[in-house]
């Protein structure tokens, strides 16, 4: 049995869809992750991953995510979900104001672990730009100004499984489990 060790909810249900699409099933185990200040997502979700087998003597999956900005040389990145609490979504459009150069992309890395075996991860990313004003009241997080390249709505102008199509979380799932369908008997 899969279990995805996150505190966000909505996380859970957008990976509960794409791993049913392989046969997988998942389990939600509802706390929050320890997450080291590091500069690399991979480097965030490995230690977590590691943290979490050392407790539980399960199949885990541990996400890091985040939204990356051109202009802002990266930034929100790995600090996004503190960013995301502090300032929110109206901050990043006052930050990007004047801005008309908006390309942005989702980044998540997916760390799988087993115990006894090591952690593996999957990078998923996703290209797009970041909108002038919020957009739509569904999924979480910057998903109102973020509209990935191919559509012309934001995330959160879209359904879960809308969402799935272009995300950087289905990105990083679907390589996981191409890879787990391949490497479990
Ligand atoms: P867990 O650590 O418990 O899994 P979290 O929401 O805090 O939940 P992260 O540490 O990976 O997750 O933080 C990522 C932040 O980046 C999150 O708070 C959002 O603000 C943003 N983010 C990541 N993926 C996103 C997505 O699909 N849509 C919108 N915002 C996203």
């Amino acid at each position: 049995m899969l279990y995805l060790i996150t505190s966000n909810l909505n996380k859970f249900k957008e990976a509960t869809l794409v791993l049913d699409e392989f046969g997988l099933t998942l389990q939600h185990l509802p706390i929050k992750k320890m997450e080291i200040q590091a500069d690399d997502l991979q480097e965030i979700s490995e230690h977590a991953a590691k943290v979490i087998l050392e407790q539980y003597d399960k199949e885990i999956l541990v996400e890091d995510a985040g939204l990356f900005i051109d202009t802002l040389n990266g930034f929100p990145g790995p600090y996004s979900s503190y960013v995301y609490r502090t300032v929110g979504c109206e901050g990043i459009l006052d930050l990007l104001k004047d801005e008309t150069k908006r390309i942005a992309s989702f980044k998540a890395v997916l760390s799988y672990g087993r115990p006894e075996k090591g952690i593996i991860s999957f990078l998923g990313e996703t290209k797009g730009q970041i909108v002038k004003s919020i957009r739509g009241s569904g999924g979480f997080g910057f998903d109102p100004i973020f509209i990935p390249n191919g559509s012309d709505k934001t995330f959160a102008e879209m359904s879960i499984s809308q969402k799935n199509q272009f995300s950087h979380r289905m990105r990083a799932l679907k390589r996981f489990a191409e890879w787990y369908i391949q490497h479990t008997p």
